[in-house]
């Protein structure tokens, strides 16, 4: 991997991951792209960019061509909350910019990264300790383009050699990026919330577990596993990877541990309550861990000191 083209860079994943390789690999070397500029974003001093609607495939195309790229990491989607809301754009920008970006990844023999997510599983799917290999039956659109996304992505490499990879994603906490219209958005406001008024309202249920992830950990994953040694892939769309797993009560006791006045309540959102319950309580990532040395450095409390430490500086607050 020595020159990589985003999608969906300013994304809550996009615009760490970029920063993290050019680091790694050079500001030219990393051409961040996305629907739409954002003045005064960082990504746009330290690199190229360039705009791109990923539903315009030739212009993808185009873009891949002209800077020589080697890999493509396709992040550009809708997430489950807004997918939702919008079922139908979800799946013609979830499906359609998938394909347009996985047809460049054949046409020009590039190496391809696109995430699912603990989306990707329903109800049917066993709970605990989900396995990688196991039912996937989905209740929310966001998770039908997933697994479809992880199908088409399998697809590619059985039928056309193309060298996909991807990870299921749980929630993502970050304090660089606010997310999009996730579900599991609330672990990453309360902490937003615990510094600027010491206290949250939930809209996911006190005992609703779901697998999380420090955003550092997860562009680590990305990274990781683009640079693993084909020969020791097993699977590829998409491994199961996750840090932690807990409940809106155990994030807020986690605070409390360093906020002892935090204050947390509940007004619980059907449609996301919903969304949540679908999903698995936690994920067994041995896969991950035996194919390509997955390891998570983050827990929650390391995640929550590390949080309110940066929010503090960042919001100008003293709370923490
Ligand atoms: C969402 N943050 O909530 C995303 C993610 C596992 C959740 O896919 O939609």
């Amino acid at each position: 991997m020595k020159k990589i083209l985003i999608t969906g860079c300013f994304g809550q994943i996009g615009s760490e991951l970029t920063m993290r390789l050019r680091r790694d690999y050079g500001n030219d070397q990393v051409i961040a792209t996305d629907i739409r500029r954002i003045e005064g974003s960082p990504l746009l001093e330290h690199g190229p960019f360039e705009i791109l609607d990923v539903m315009d495939q030739r212009a993808m195309h185009r873009l891949a061509e002209k800077y020589q790229v080697d890999t493509l990491i396709h992040l550009a989607a809708l997430l489950s909350a807004v997918a939702e809301a919008k079922p139908q754009l979800a799946w013609q920008l979830n499906m359609g910019g998938l394909m347009n970006a996985l047809e460049v990844a054949r046409e020009l023999n590039l190496k391809f990264f696109t995430p699912s997510s603990i989306g990707c599983f329903g109800p049917e799917t066993p709970a605990d300790h989900t396995p990688q290999d196991t039912i996937q039956r989905p209740t929310t659109m966001y998770g039908v383009t997933k697994v479809a996304g992880e199908l088409l992505a399998d697809y590619y490499y059985t039928k056309f050699g193309v060298d996909t990879r991807g990870v299921r994603f749980p929630g993502l906490i970050s304090h660089k990026t606010l997310p999009g219209g996730g579900t599991t958005d609330y672990a990453v406001d309360i902490y937003y919330e615990a510094i600027k008024r010491n206290r949250y309202t939930s809209y996911i249920a006190a005992d609703t577990y779901m697998d999380m992830m420090y955003m550092p950990d997860a562009i680590e994953a990305i990274v990781r596993l683009l640079e693993a040694d084909p020969a020791r892939l097993i699977h590829r769309n998409a491994f199961n990877i996750t840090a932690m797993s807990f409940s809106p009560a155990e994030i807020a006791a986690s605070i409390q541990k360093y906020l002892p006045d935090f204050k947390m309540d509940y007004q619980v959102d059907p449609v996301r309550q919903k969304i949540a319950e679908s999903w698995p309580n936690s994920l067994d990532a041995r896969c991950a861990k035996d194919e390509w040395d997955f390891a998570p450095a983050y827990d929650l409390d390391t995640m929550t000191q590390d949080m309110l430490e940066k929010l503090s500086k960042k919001l100008g607050s003293t709370t923490a």
